[in-house]
């Protein structure tokens, strides 16, 4: 037989060639549904918000940063979490403390370097911990180098990135600076931040809108180059090996170009107007197809003004949108537009039940009453008092890790951190409460005090002030004689050393209560069931995954309950309790103030 000739060998190789690499690309198998559920990663977690400016400052100059967050990873590992969304940590002039982003691919140079940040990210990934990062692209900061370019004349560049409008003619016509007739703005959107949320530009003599601060121009989405730099932006923090992304106010990235003024209904909760714009779909699914698709991450959206049922459109798995997004209905169920109101069990109860109603196998949730947003989940919730702090504290964290969607806990709960004491508009930083003062204080609509009354239960501040580490001078956050934001008095009492040490601590109860959570798949996957809908200060549920059954009692109130169990129920064991109490197998539970259990069913 002939040998074979150079050219079938080259052929053959050639042949060959496009197989080289032998590893066949087979897809994994999917894994088998649990309780009819796709099981991933992101179901599983247990995230821990990380507010940047108040986590714990490293260099002494008062605020907080990357390498302080670095140096509380072995903090994070224990108490459990496995994954960590950090709040905005991107270049920003911090009208809105970072959600005003200046540069996407530069850190923050009070927050340290990029080099810091990388450090940061393999500290956690050697921790077997994620990290989502927050994406802010519904506006961005007027220093952004697009928005200085967009606002220099009509017909740059960038002018489109940003949405531009004439002004209406003023029926009182008055002359301006310039001698021109002032114009009123292109319609009555108002800002979140107070006002109207369009702000006159007198290089062009238009008008930019900005949903939020005036340093907070909204993004054009309808611009495919504004969408193109979006994702862009994302993968650039991908490929660092990010895990994901929080979105904020998603649901306002698209508008309808034309304006038209809100009627008083639509006024009166103009969230709901802004959101859910004609192509928010759209965007959605091309930003999923150009970016999510290509990697394994985890998203979730601030999903300011969508209804539950609206929900399965955005997170339904086969919609090709978002993983799943922040409800607001329980956060909010305690207040009466922006005044705060004590929440109400029933009505807290009926959300989570509507919740497990409308968003099926195919729709994932959240669950969360606490965030940078937000006044402390303690004082909010729970009962801040000497007596109840501790109790009550624990009996949520019961509640955030035992219900139906993915956990969401907030730097300075595990630790039971209280709302700040609040006295005058001088201790404030928030932007919302200074431009709320000037609109509504000093015209004289609201009185000081109670303005001042209705912050300390609402303030977003209260959540803002810094991570109490010890009982050191400004609670171990700062070594700077002052901190950004004043330390809560109480961290003498409230703080993490105190509590690592204490094994009854809140921060080891939830320890405790996130490794119960990671070993028993029933606190994930399994159905949810309130027993007693209707009970004003006891909530009892259920989570049932085949044959392991478990029953959460929670008494909501200070006082004892002596709760007889319906007799279908049947108690196996005791799983854990927030007091140290004895005999809890009995048909009639003598639960105490803020008392809170875990059974293993029959
Ligand atoms: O916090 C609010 C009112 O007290 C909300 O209206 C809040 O502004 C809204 O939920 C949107 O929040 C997100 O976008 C804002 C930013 O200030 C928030 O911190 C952020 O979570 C603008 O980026
Ligand atoms: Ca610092």
């Amino acid at each position: 037989m002939k040998p074979p000739s150079l050219t079938t060998i080259a052929l053959a190789l050639a042949v060959l060639a496009p197989m080289a690499p032998v590893q066949a690309e087979t897809p994994a198998p999917a894994p088998a549904l649990i309780n009819g559920y796709q099981p991933t990663w992101w179901k599983e977690a247990v995230v821990y918000q990380v507010y940047p400016r108040s986590f714990k400052d490293s260099n002494g100059d008062g605020i907080g940063d990357i390498p302080g967050i670095t140096s509380k990873l072995d903090y994070l590992q224990k108490l459990g979490v496995n994954v960590i969304w950090l709040s905005p940590h991107y270049d920003s002039p911090n009208a809105d403390n970072g959600y005003d982003i200046r540069d996407y691919r530069k850190v923050m140079a009070e927050f340290g370097t990029m080099a810091d940040f990388d450090k940061m990210l393999a500290g956690i990934k050697q921790r077997h911990m994620r990290l989502i990062v927050d994406l802010v692209v519904n506006h961005t900061s007027d220093e952004h180098h697009w928005f200085v370019e967009s606002r220099k004349s009509k017909d740059n560049p960038y002018r489109d990135y940003y949405f531009w409008r004439d002004g209406k003619p003023d029926p009182a016509g008055k002359p301006g600076p310039d001698g021109k007739p002032t114009t009123l703005p292109p319609n009555n959107d108002p800002s979140f931040f107070s006002g109207s949320a369009w702000q006159f530009d007198p290089t062009t003599n238009q008008y930019y809108l900005h949903y939020f601060a005036v340093k907070q121009p909204d993004l054009n989405w309808d611009n495919p180059k504004v969408r193109e730099e979006v994702y862009s932006l994302m993968r650039f923090w991908l490929d660092k090996g990010v895990d994901g992304f929080r979105m904020d106010v998603i649901p306002l990235i698209s508008k309808n170009p034309a304006f038209p003024d809100l009627t008083p209904d639509q006024l009166h909760n103009y969230g709901n107007a802004y959101a859910n714009g004609p192509h928010m779909h759209d965007y959605l699914q091309e930003m999923n197809r150009n970016v999510m698709a290509k990697y394994d991450v985890m998203t979730v959206g601030e999903a300011l003004g969508i209804s539950l049922e609206q929900t399965p459109l955005i997170v339904g798995d086969n919609r090709h949108e978002l993983n799943m997004i922040f409800n607001f209905d329980a956060i909010r169920s305690n207040r009466t537009g922006r005044d705060f109101k004590p929440a109400d069990l029933p009505t807290l109860k009926a959300i989570y039940t509507r919740h497990a109603e409308v968003l099926d196998t195919h729709s994932w949730d959240t669950v969360f009453l606490s965030n940078h947003d937000n006044p402390r989940i303690v004082s909010t919730f729970g009962d801040d008092s000497p007596e109840f702090r501790v109790p009550s504290a624990k009996l949520l964290a019961t509640m955030l890790l035992t219900l139906r969607g993915t956990p969401f806990l907030y730097q300075g709960d595990e630790l039971g951190m209280t709302n700040y004491p609040f006295k005058s508009i001088a201790d404030f930083d928030d932007i919302e409460v200074k431009n709320a003062y000037k609109a509504n204080v000093l015209t004289g609509k609201i009185p000081e005090d109670v303005f001042i009354a209705n912050l300390r239960h609402t303030s977003r501040d209260n959540s803002r002030t810094p991570m109490q580490w010890d009982a050191s001078t400004n609670g171990g956050f700062t070594t700077a004689a002052k901190p950004w934001l004043a330390e809560n008095p109480n961290y003498t009492q409230i703080n993490a050393a105190a509590e690592v040490a204490d094994s009854n601590s809140i921060y080891n109860y939830t320890a405790k209560l996130i490794a119960l959570r990671r070993a028993h798949q029933a606190f994930v996957y399994g159905d949810y069931k309130d027993i007693d809908p209707d009970n004003k200060s006891i909530f009892i549920y259920t989570r049932t995954l085949g044959t392991e059954r478990y029953l959460v009692v929670l008494n909501f109130s200070p006082g004892p309950v002596a709760y007889t169990l319906p007799t279908s129920v049947k108690i196996n064991s005791l799983v854990m309790s927030n007091l140290d109490t004895t005999s809890l197998i009995t048909s009639t539970l003598n639960l105490a103030g803020w008392e809170a259990r875990i059974y293993k069913l029959q």
